[in-house]
């Protein structure tokens, strides 16, 4: 590369210059430089936290025509193409040296090659474009818990989605140390559509190169994709926490009142859309983050903040009866971005919103009526399933007062759940902390959905929902959970969960709203208020304790019937699960701690004994005699 400086001083404006010279940082100074050689944009925009500026951004996103306004005042909309509505497994790869080896179930492949190939791509993609320079910080900025990130992206509709979702803080990093190491991460969109829609999507690439924690995208505009500080940056902050002995999860927190107002902090695992948010979000409790939490040790203490600061939701079945405060912020006016839902007259419509939705309009696919179907004749849906909004989340009513607190707020539970038909049941607590992050996490088995591209509803393992952001070896990052709460006087307890659970008749065994209950359940046994029944993998609620609270919660009678449906342990559904897992594990997680084998086979062998004494299928009420 020539001169950093000189090549800095010939491309930015004097105003431009200053304010990149003003974070005097030779890393960040050596990406910018680079990111321009490399993209070639015509301007190159260095937005600070000023009004003015964030303004801009906000300004400029409906300019490019990135987004368009809607009739709320301060709503705007943004489509992505057809083939960019979620995550893309395929196109993500870890840029891995020659020299290094990572767990064989991680999407990856040789460094240069890999850098050669994403170069290439975006090599002049910025000509005739503004490059915007942004300094944002995970978790909360000048914090223990802060992550200082820069993003480089000529898309103005990035830059403003990130301005909701993250710390804004080029105030700290004009503080920063010259030899300071952050994440940097590049996207460019690549060549758009009249309609501002990356056109290259099958040259879509999002390349890690953790070994200069660095992450390139190109030719892609979904958010999983493109905003570094989601996804992006937790695959290197997982690298990071490791060095460091932390721990950056896939997880949501949030306060959930128990008697007398006390206030217990719970944060959960989910794979994408498979209930975080809606648990995040539960009316009548306070949200802290809906995504990603940190996690460290603090004097003794289990300490948690949300690395971001806003939601980027999934819309589909927001409806307002079920989430009365999101819907009160999707109606009613201040910033919120919506992504690939339906436009008519300037409102915004979406699946599973429980009104009547228009016949026509504009969605991804462009213009869009009723039985419109894609190349493959299939009938396109009103809106993408995996359709979004982006809101902060200060604007939302319930928001935690803790979620700027420097040192976090302590946690007293830690949730796993996933989309699992056949095996577990709704809700159970471990018997300690290593027995639940073995059966509940490293064991969580799933079904894929649609924030994914691929195909919907094949079962995998997903470990703590967290498996394709992992960029250590998974045992190690099995190991560091185990281990972490060493030092802890009391750890958090863990809970499995699962909402998807499902009937012979293949109905669900669950109403959507069930999950307030379980949640609720969980404050009760953090604090001992209430007792529990020991199965064969795990404890379960009795039935005199949640009668109670279904009534508390939703001034329902909860029968016998629907508890016995619900918590029957299904014994050769579990089983089967433990046979896939420990074989995932065999065969996928090469060193998986022993204390995974161990757990596995203690529960099987306790499965075994129950079913010799109840049965296939044991009614709750059999074990709590
Ligand atoms: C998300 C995801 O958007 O995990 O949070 O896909
Ligand atoms: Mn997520």
């Amino acid at each position: 590369m020539t001169n950093v400086n000189e090549l800095l001083k010939e491309k930015l404006t004097a105003e431009n210059y200053d304010r990149l010279m003003a974070v005097d940082n030779t890393r960040i100074h050596e990406f910018v430089a680079d990111a321009i050689e490399l993209t070639g944009p015509e301007t190159v925009f260095v937005c600070t936290d000023s009004e003015e500026d964030v303004k801009r951004v906000r300004k400029m996103a409906v300019e490019s025509g990135e987004e368009r306004p809607l009739e709320t005042p301060g709503h705007t909309y943004h489509f992505d193409g057809p083939s960019d509505q979620g995550r893309d497994r395929q196109a993500t790869k870890y840029l891995v040296p020659e020299t290094e080896t990572l767990s064989k179930a991680l999407n990856q492949m040789e460094r240069k090659e890999g850098l050669a190939e994403v170069r290439g791509l975006l090599k002049d993609s910025m000509k005739g474009r503004a490059m915007i320079l942004r300094f944002l910080s995970l978790g909360p900025a000048g914090s223990v818990f802060s992550v200082p990130c820069v993003q480089a992206t000529d898309s103005w509709y990035v830059a403003h989605n990130e301005d909701l979702l993250y710390r804004t803080a080029y105030e700290q990093f004009c503080k920063i140390e010259k030899d300071k190491n952050v994440f940097c991460f590049l996207h460019s969109a690549g060549e758009l559509s009249e309609d501002m829609i990356s056109v290259d999507v099958k040259n879509k690439r999002i390349y890690m190169d953790y070994t200069r924690d660095t992450v390139y995208s190109v030719n892609t505009q979904y958010g999983g994709n493109t905003m570094g500080l989601k996804k992006l940056a937790l695959r290197l902050t997982i690298r990071q926490a490791d060095a460091e002995g932390w721990l950056a999860e896939h997880m949501f927190i949030s306060g959930v009142y128990g008697p007398g107002g006390r206030k217990t902090y719970l944060a959960g695992a989910f794979p994408s859309a498979c209930g975080k948010t809606s648990t995040a979000m539960l009316p009548g409790e306070t949200i802290l983050g809906d995504d990603i939490a940190y996690f460290r040790k603090i004097n003794g203490e289990f300490r948690a903040v949300n690395a971001e600061a806003g939601i980027f939701g999934i819309i589909q079945n927001v409806k307002e009866k079920d989430d009365p405060m999101i819907w009160d912020i999707l109606h009613n006016p201040g910033e919120v971005i919506f992504g690939n839902i339906l436009v008519k007259d300037k409102k915004p419509y979406w699946l599973g919103m429980g009104e009547e939705t228009p016949d026509d309009g504009v969605n991804f696919s462009g213009q869009w009526h009723k039985g419109k179907k894609d190349a493959n004749e299939k009938e396109i849906p009103l809106a993408h399933k995996n359709a979004r909004y982006t809101v902060t989340l200060t604007a939302l009513a319930n928001c935690d007062p803790e979620l700027e607190n420097p040192v976090g707020v302590p946690l007293s539970g830690v949730m796993y759940g996933g989309r699992d038909p056949k095996a577990s049941v709704p809700v159970q607590q471990a018997f300690d902390w290593a027995h639940g992050i073995v059966s509940y996490g490293a064991s969580l088995e799933t079904e894929t959905t649609f924030a994914i591209i691929g195909e919907e509803g094949v079962m995998e393992i997903n470990l703590m929902s967290i498996q394709d952001f992992l960029a250590i070896p998974l045992a190690r990052y099995i190991r560091n959970n185990i281990d972490f709460v060493q030092g802890i006087d009391r750890p958090p307890l863990v809970f499995g969960v699962n909402y998807f659970l499902r009937d012979k008749e293949g109905k669900f065994t669950n109403d959507v709203p069930d999950k307030h209950v379980w949640v609720k359940w969980m404050e009760l046994r953090i604090h001992g208020d209430v007792g529990a029944i020991t199965c064969p993998t795990g404890q379960i609620p009795r039935y005199e304790d949640l009668v109670p609270l279904f009534k508390e919660v939703f001034d329902k009678e909860y029968t016998k019937e629907d508890y016995v449906k619900q918590f029957t342990i299904r014994v050769p559904e579990n089983l089967a699960k433990i046979e896939r897992v420990e074989k995932y594990h065999r065969e996928n997680v090469p060193g998986s701690p022993q204390e995974v084998y161990d757990t596995l086979e203690a529960t099987q062998k306790r499965l075994n004994e129950a079913r010799e004494k109840y049965g296939d299928y044991i009614s709750p009420f059999d074990l709590a005699e």
